[in-house]
């Protein structure tokens, strides 16, 4: 059994005791080894104190130590697992360090670690302290020069961050090059590259006259992909420049693409390193879904230059003061550049479906946790998106021109610092005026609060009240908190709640809250601070239908009795994008809940689906051909919740009923709608050459949604529709939605379209990624067998994370018939991967131990088979930390 991890504090923060002004590094990639040479010119910050200086170094096989060009001898330094420290030091003086690591070795893909085509790096959270002995946080920030040398036929291509100085030839056919960084950085975000590498480039010019060159680096023979990012990354400049007066600050910036990476992307200082996901599209390979990711990963990473980069985190505790508002603002990029309600509304689906039940399982913790065992486990929905929405409710509150003021304040003040969470809240609060003390509480509490909110109406005196409760039910977090002494009293959130009311007719009506002469509009910003607030509207005729969260202005649940009559008319009538899709959801979530509860009572037919539904669906596709009418809305509002969602609603979970109600949900919709459903398919057919942009993506997404539908009519004209669809498309969004349409059929084409694909497409990696994907999703009995077959495939390689990804965790978190199967089989697969991916991967193996948080939530037969397999991976011998944490507190 391994060690329980050790836990690290936030209240333990204390400032380094040595900064450092410069750093050079010289790294010399040999074919069995690399050697590092770091040259750090040091500073101690209380100048005159005794303090050791504190490295960090893990997998670091020391050759030399020096201190101002002597030799350090043993007894001024000690090293005691990944930390060197150093006794007796100067105030000032330049430490020299050799080391050797083994990059061919390293799995983990963190650190400096070889790929397909050359040596890759991967910094953050804690990487550079596998390059060189460092103080590896990101309160140290140091301007680096790095040299870079290589075997110049088979690395050509040597970069790092910042802008080029210098290159040349060395011995044996070896060449170097020298990269200057002309702004100090922590380690985190250090760089460098030394591949064969093909290179697409074109040129940027900011509003200031700065001319940048923007380089695209891709595996040779892929320059025909690159064209798309290279153009999201000159989009994103300029968005930036016009939304919030940030420059490009580099003459240089580069992406490069590599096939093995643990996540998206990486933000590194003017050299972006992407995984290929998120740079590689032709219309042929790629989806529009995968189209309008591309956007925003490149653009989240170019807006980290200064949210992140130039304004950096004291410490990884700070992590959704880069990310959140990273994310936020990669948000906005996507509602300015795509659909704005349909961008919306994907992010709530996310929301939904990743941090709410985080929120609510063994991994809960505020965007700023307190603690943390593992920090590459807290790079999670919690952080990222949950902190998306905290800036986004500060933007609500104050307004984009109060934004823009708070973020022009908050780089006035801290550009070149690492900071923390309050100092971003203070900028918005002072540019604003507004008290956000109390809203600072989204900071520290764990767990989605709940709205109970109920109506009034008044007609003698025409007053119509909205009496609002806020509940947060207690998360582990607080148990936690609790044991180690760092509970926090809970209280309740400051948060805005966007508000129309809609009359019988659907028309929006002017909203006048008691105590105002006139109405102000017809939708209001109402600021909830209490526990138990009321709001009350004058001059109201008759009761209205309350739209409340408008654009979903909070992260939590709405608890308020609509009728099925009233989510119906909001489906159709409420002026909000988000809360229209919002209402389809809602009605669609109470009918598979009653329906699950029928199936689990033995009833066969579907007399729990109101005609009421099927109509409103009916009228919804409709609309998407009317004027004004947009198929994108439409698509999202015909997916029906997911089952992962679904299950959050119930007490215990019962993954085959949810999966029967749904399915029979489907199907019911299909055969009402058929006509519909094929009409739409016809009408929507698209002759004009492929452009993922937002008018023909939406007509394809709605197109894909009804062939989806016709798919479940179990008849041979629709399955001949589903195979002509694969067969006659000109692109990979119409390929693979059939392809996923046929994937759930028990048919014999099945094999032979899964077998054609596969062979067109085996050299392509992202589109096997697909074919893995598709088949480790499929509802048809037998996927748990097909997934563990496909684990010996040629196609899976347990090493490259996309392959595990795709295959793994598709069936881990996408999957939850199969997953949650109740011998247990499911459970054994994703255990067995874990224990084997943990001793290469430790970071990959935590992220598929995720998949179990939520097993407490099912019966006692499934809880059973769960516990057996997460005690069998906290058993093993070695453990990584990343799994320890997780599997830890999954079993707490
Ligand atoms: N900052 C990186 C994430 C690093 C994850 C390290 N485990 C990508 C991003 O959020 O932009
Ligand atoms: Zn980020």
């Amino acid at each position: 059994m391994s060690d329980t991890p050790a836990t690290i504090y936030l209240k333990d923060y204390t400032p380094p005791a040595f900064l450092i002004d410069t750093v050079a590094l010289d790294i010399a990639i040999h074919t069995d080894f690399t050697r590092v040479q770091a040259r750090l010119a040091l500073r101690r910050q209380a100048p005159g104190s005794a303090s050791a200086l504190e490295l960090d170094g893990e997998e670091l096989e020391l050759q030399a130590l020096r201190v101002d060009g002597v030799a350090l001898p043993a007894e001024r330094y000690r090293i005691e697992g990944d930390k060197l420290w150093i006794t007796d030091l100067p105030d000032v003086c330049v430490l020299e360090s050799v080391v050797r690591i083994a990059p061919d070795q390293n799995t983990q893909l963190s650190g400096l670690y070889r790929s397909k085509d050359g040596y890759f790096t991967q910094c953050e959270a804690q990487g550079f302290r596998r390059i060189t002995y460092y103080p590896d946080r990101p309160d140290v920030m140091a301007k680096f020069v790095c040299r870079l040398s290589a075997d110049r036929a088979a690395f050509p291509i040597l970069l790092a961050n910042g802008n080029p100085v210098a290159q040349g030839a060395e011995e044996n056919g070896r060449h170097w090059a020298t990269w200057e960084d002309p702004f100090a950085k922590p380690a985190y975000l250090f760089a460098c590259v030394a591949a064969k590498l093909d290179m697409l480039e074109d040129f940027y010019t900011t509003t200031s006259g700065r001319r940048v060159r923007c380089a695209v680096y891709v595996e040779p023979g892929k320059l025909d992909q690159c064209d798309h990012a290279i153009a999201a990354l000159k989009k994103s400049m300029k968005w930036d420049e016009d939304v919030f007066g940030l420059e490009m600050d580099l003459d240089h910036y580069m992406i490069v693409a590599v096939g093995d990476f643990n996540m998206g992307a990486m933000e590194n200082k003017g050299l972006n390193i992407f995984n290929t996901k998120y740079v590689l599209a032709r219309p042929d390979t790629a989806t529009d879904t995968d189209y309008q990711n591309i956007d925003r990963v490149v653009a989240h990473e170019y807006f980290h230059n200064w949210t992140g980069n130039r304004v950096t985190c004291r410490d990884w505790f700070q992590l959704s003061l880069k990310e959140g508002l990273t994310v936020f603002r990669d948000q906005q990029f996507g509602m300015d550049v795509h659909s704005a309600g349909v961008t919306r509304i994907q992010e709530v689906r996310t929301l939904r479906a990743a941090q709410f039940p985080e929120d609510a399982g063994p991994m809960a913790h505020p965007i700023r946790p307190e603690s943390y065992a593992e920090i590459n486990n807290f790079y999670t929905a919690t952080v990222y998106e949950k902190g998306a929405e905290v800036i986004r409710m500060i933007h609500t509150l104050i307004g984009q021109d109060a934004f823009r003021k708070g973020m022009d304040l908050y780089f006035a003040r801290h550009d070149g610092q690492a900071v923390t969470c309050e100092d971003f809240v203070a900028a918005m609060q002072d540019a604003s005026g507004l008290d956000l003390t109390q809203f600072k509480r989204w900071y520290s509490q764990a767990g989605t609060p709940c709205l109970i909110v109920r109506s009034e109406f008044d007609a003698a005196a025409r007053r119509y009240s909205l009496h609002v409760e806020q509940q947060f039910a207690p998360t582990p977090y607080e148990a936690r908190m609790e044991k180690e002494g760092l509970a926090l009293p809970r209280g309740p959130y400051h948060l805005p709640i966007v508000l129309g009311l809609l009359d019988a007719d659907g028309h929006a009506l002017p909203l006048q809250l008691a105590g105002e002469a006139t109405p102000a509009s017809t939708q209001r910003t109402l600021q909830l601070r209490d526990a138990k607030q009321s709001f009350v509207f004058e001059n109201v005729a008759a009761e209205p239908i309350p739209s409340l969260l408008r654009g979903f202005s909070a992260p939590v649940l709405l608890d308020y009795p609509y009728t099925t009559a009233q989510l119906v008319h909001l489906m159709a009538y409420d002026g909000d994008a988000v809360n229209r899709w919002e209402a389809g959801q809602r009605l669609a979530t109470e009918i598979l809940l009653a329906g699950a509860k029928a199936v689990q009572q033995g009833h066969s037919g579907s007399d729990w689906i109101p005609l009421d539904y099927i109509h409103a669906m009916a009228r919804l596709l409709g609309a998407a051909f009317v004027d004004g009418g947009d198929p994108a809305l439409v698509a999202e509002a015909l997916m029906l919740p997911s089952e992962n969602v679904l299950a959050e609603q119930m007490e215990v979970v019962d993954p085959d009923a949810l999966h029967a109600a749904r399915l029979a949900l489907r199907r019911t919709l299909a055969r009402d709608l058929r006509e519909a459903l094929l009409a739409a398919y016809l009408e929507l057919k698209i002759d004009a050459p492929y452009s993922p942009e937002g008018e023909q993506a939406g007509k394809r997404a709605l197109r894909n949604a009804c062939l989806g539908y016709l798919a479940e009519l179990d008849e041979p004209s629709a399955q001949a529709l589903v195979i002509g669809h694969f067969e006659t498309a000109g692109n990979m969004t119409d390929s693979i939605a059939a392809l996923a349409a046929v994937a759930n059929l028990d048919i014999p084409a099945r094999h032979v379209l899964l077998d054609s694909f596969y062979s067109k497409w085996r050299d392509e990696a992202l589109v096997v990624d697909k074919w893995l994907q598709v088949q480790a999703t499929s509802r048809l009995p037998g996927t748990t067998q097909d997934v563990r077959a496909l684990m010996a495939h040629e196609a899976f390689d347990i090493r490259n994370p996309n392959k595990v990804y795709s295959l793994v965790r598709a069936f881990c978190a996408a999957n939850p018939k199969h997953f949650h199967a109740a011998d247990g089989s499911g459970y054994q697969l994703a255990a067995d991967v874990i224990l084997q991916l943990d001793a290469l991967n430790p970071q990959v193996a935590s992220r598929i131990a995720r998949c179990f948080d939520r097993w407490k939530k099912f019966d006692a037969q499934r809880q059973h088979q769960a516990r057996t397999q997460l005690e069998r991976v906290r058993a093993h011998d070695g453990l990584s930390s990343d799994v320890a944490e997780v599997v830890g507190k999954a079993l707490e």
